[in-house]
């Protein structure tokens, strides 16, 4: 059961099992790993998809032909493989020219530029059958109030994503948006910090039914918040288009971990809405479970492909251990006495008016609020324990 197979839908960024350990202090630990060599052993593993920025497969200044022959030997092995392809994305935060941005930079040349780059990686996306877009905004951000007119940013990031969705829609892709927020690291403050602030900006797109977003484990925690509520909330709306699994162990600079290497019962919240929490107990989101993650600097490569099988067994093992604690009866007694389907029922009758509420005298007049909350407690806490139980292995 603990065994990855391509129907598990798992994913892998070219950038994160290619990571080579470079970081602010210190120069890469690992060589470079060839695309080849990545899809071949992802393939090994059970994974079924690569995901990658255009510069992950071939650099920023590679020619049109070093570009090409990249993307054929990608396409030769993913043939070879049955390897997919269900996400790209661009790298608009590595070259210093991005220094400031590229959609949102203070410069209208590098937005001019940017854009040029991104609809040149969405004829690749269109070309290696990707079906999500994701753009996360690294760069896109400031560390000084007064350097950075956020309305003016905000207005320049809507006017290059609507002319994204254009461009899609014109050339007839097969093709959504994700994006992905992250409150800060490299900059100070980054755009569109978190999972809310990205749904608001959404709503405000010229083709908005084009985009979703793509939250990391990582980053919402980063910024102290709830991962599994993030998610809920972005189901709710339904744009829940792609997903980065990692971990992360409280605010502080992004770690990138092993998914579930940071916090465990959030995890096991987060599997079981996304394995559990559709319609009828059934799956919630069936898109790639999509690993971002940063084999820790201290591996080599035969430590590179145990953290990458280390994600997908812990994913799994999540999985099996939420079908048990959704199966056992005390559970069930558990969510009853804590009233969780009890929220599922609207709070009016059907056809019930707020004139019919002000009516009900049982609803205030007569409603013993002090002796009502005296008398019962909601059991969360005997939830909790037994959700822990079952993640223990110890049900
Ligand atoms: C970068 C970032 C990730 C994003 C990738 C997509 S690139 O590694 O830290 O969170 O998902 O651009
Ligand atoms: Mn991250
Ligand atoms: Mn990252
Ligand atoms: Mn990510």
């Amino acid at each position: 059961a603990v065994t990855p197979t391509p129907a598990d839908k798992f994913s892998f960024g070219l950038w994160t099992i290619g990571w080579v350990g470079q970081d602010q202090f210190g120069a890469p630990s690992r060589e470079p790993l060839d695309v080849v060599e990545a899809v071949t052993k992802l393939a090994e593993l059970g994974a079924y998809g690569l995901t990658f920025h255009d510069n992950d497969l071939f650099p920023f200044e590679a020619t049109d032909a070093e570009r090409t022959a990249q993307i054929d030997r990608l396409k030769v092995v993913l043939a070879d493989t049955g390897v997919v392809v269900p996400m790209i994305t661009t790298n608009l935060f590595s070259h210093p020219v991005f220094k400031d941005g590229g959609f949102t930079s203070n410069d209208r040349a590098v937005r001019r530029f940017a854009l040029r780059k991104v609809i040149r990686n969405l004829d690749l996306a269109a070309e290696v059958g990707a079906q999500t877009f994701v753009m996360w905004g690294g760069r896109e951000g400031g560390e000084y109030d007064h350097a950075k007119d956020v309305r003016s940013a905000l207005a320049r990031y809507r006017e290059a994503v609507n002319l994204l969705a254009d461009y899609v829609t014109d050339q007839g892709y097969d093709l959504k948006f994700a994006i992905e927020p992250k409150p800060n690291e490299p900059r100070g403050d980054i755009l569109l910090p978190t999972v809310g602030h990205a749904l608001a900006f959404i709503e405000t797109l010229d083709r908005s039914e084009l985009f979703g977003v793509n939250p990391e484990v990582g980053h919402e925690q980063m910024a102290g918040l709830n991962f599994t509520h993030a998610i809920a909330q972005a189901l709710d709306a339904g744009k829940l288009f792609h997903i980065d699994l990692n971990g992360q162990r409280s605010i502080k600079y992004d770690q990138d971990l092993v998914f579930g290497h940071g916090d465990l019962q959030n995890a096991f919240s987060l599997v079981d809405l996304l394995e559990n929490g559709g319609p009828d107990g059934g799956p919630a989101y069936d898109g790639p479970r999509h690993f971002d993650y940063k084999p820790s600097r201290t591996e080599d490569y035969a430590g590179v492909w145990e953290s990458a099988r280390a994600n997908m067994v812990t994913y799994l093992l999540l999985k099996e251990r939420a079908k048990a604690f959704r199966a056992d009866p005390e559970v069930q007694q558990a969510l009853a006495d804590a009233k969780v389907a009890e929220l599922a029922q609207p709070t009016l009758n059907e056809g019930e008016s707020y004139q019919d509420l002000v009516a009900d005298r049982s609803s205030y007049e007569d409603f013993d609020a002090a002796g009502y909350h005296n008398a019962r407690g909601f059991g969360f806490v005997r939830l909790q324990q037994l959700a822990l139980e079952h993640l223990l292995g110890a049900r």
